[in-house]
């Protein structure tokens, strides 16, 4: 355990659109509050953090304003498309995306930006409740936050009616190169798909029968059996256990514990290939002050254990120890 260069560019998605509760959209500032920056800055000292501030979009017109069961279609075609590009930036600049949601629906502008900048050498963990894997037929609720694995699975696309203003947004991620872990709340439709095409699974059944560290790199055998892809891990807050992380709004008992949240960062993180995390669905207007300040924190240890927070201390490269004389 050592210090290793890290270079991470911070990315605010105050986006609420995915999904009818108020409050996901302070999820960003609720994070950047609590210290983040300076706690990812105590790592160790070749931590270089940028921080690019809030997407922001223009609802663009030209948009056609309806697709059937689709909430707020329009916002979610839009700020996918500014976020997409600035992910791709992001990451052509040199640095490891940390997007900060918002909720869910903003995975598909965060992966698409992703592969577009690593020439689609990405694989994807799904770190969640859920499978977000509805289509607008399959879906039962409209929300987008249920859909984002949907539009990106290459697999999926003749499944969709066309999208317009969506056109940038090239569903180019072959399921094969997707993993989840933590699934305990699927639809229906969600499962079917999942048995039909292999998707590789490890819900709760799964952490319980091999443990979380066999887990993690099943799935990343699975996905990147080469070792070589650029990793995407998409976490939705709500994987965690709902006595960890409360604050969110779609909460579901008998997930993971925070000590399984860390360890799934702890081990993408030795592989040296992160190339971009989502935070998500962090609902600073959900719960008590205390629900809230615990999910934030939970988020926060999360994060830092993706960019080399060691549970065991880090040695500094150039120390010696202050007993010898
Ligand atoms: B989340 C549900 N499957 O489609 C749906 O929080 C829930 O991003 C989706 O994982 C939960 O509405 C979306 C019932
Ligand atoms: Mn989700
Ligand atoms: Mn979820
Ligand atoms: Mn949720």
């Amino acid at each position: 355990h050592s210090e290793r260069e890290t270079k991470i560019g911070i990315l605010g998605v105050p986006f609420d659109k995915g999904q009818p509760k108020v409050g996901v959209a302070n999820g960003p500032d609720a994070i950047r509050n609590a210290g983040l920056v300076d706690q990812l800055a105590s790592i160790h000292k070749k931590i270089n953090i940028k921080d690019y501030g809030n997407v922001s979009y223009e609802i663009n017109e030209e948009i056609e304003k309806h697709v059937p069961n689709m909430r707020d279609y329009v916002h979610i075609a839009s700020c996918n498309y500014e976020l997409s590009k600035n992910v791709e930036r992001i990451i052509n600049d040199g640095r490891i995306c940390l997007t900060l949601g918002g909720d869910h629906s903003l995975g598909i502008g965060t992966v698409d930006g992703h592969i577009k900048a690593k020439q689609e050498n990405v694989c994807v963990l799904w770190v969640d409740a859920h499978a977000d894997l509805n289509t607008n037929k399959t879906s039962s609720s409209g929300n987008v936050h249920g859909m984002p694995m949907a539009l990106l699975a290459s697999e999926l696309s003749d499944y969709w009616p066309y999208l317009p203003g969506m056109d940038w947004q090239r569903p180019v991620i072959s399921i094969r190169n997707v993993a989840y872990i933590g699934l305990r709340s699927v639809d229906a439709y969600e499962r079917l798909i999942i048995d039909r095409l292999g998707i590789t699974a490890f819900g709760m059944e799964e952490v319980e029968n091999y443990g979380i560290s066999t887990v993690v790199n099943m799935a990343l055998e699975r996905i990147d059996p080469e070792a070589r892809r650029s990793i995407h891990v998409s976490f939705d807050v709500d994987s965690l256990d709902s006595l960890e992380a409360p604050s969110t709004g779609t909460a579901v008992r008998g997930g993971l514990t925070l000590r399984e949240g860390v360890h799934i960062m702890e081990s993408v993180y030795k592989t040296g290939r992160l190339g971009a995390m989502d935070l998500v669905e962090v609902n600073p207007s959900i719960g008590t002050e205390g629900d809230v300040k615990r999910t934030v924190e939970a988020a926060i240890h999360v994060i830092m254990a993706a960019f080399g927070h060691s549970r065991k201390g880090l040695i500094p490269r150039d120390a010696a120890l202050p007993l010898q004389t």
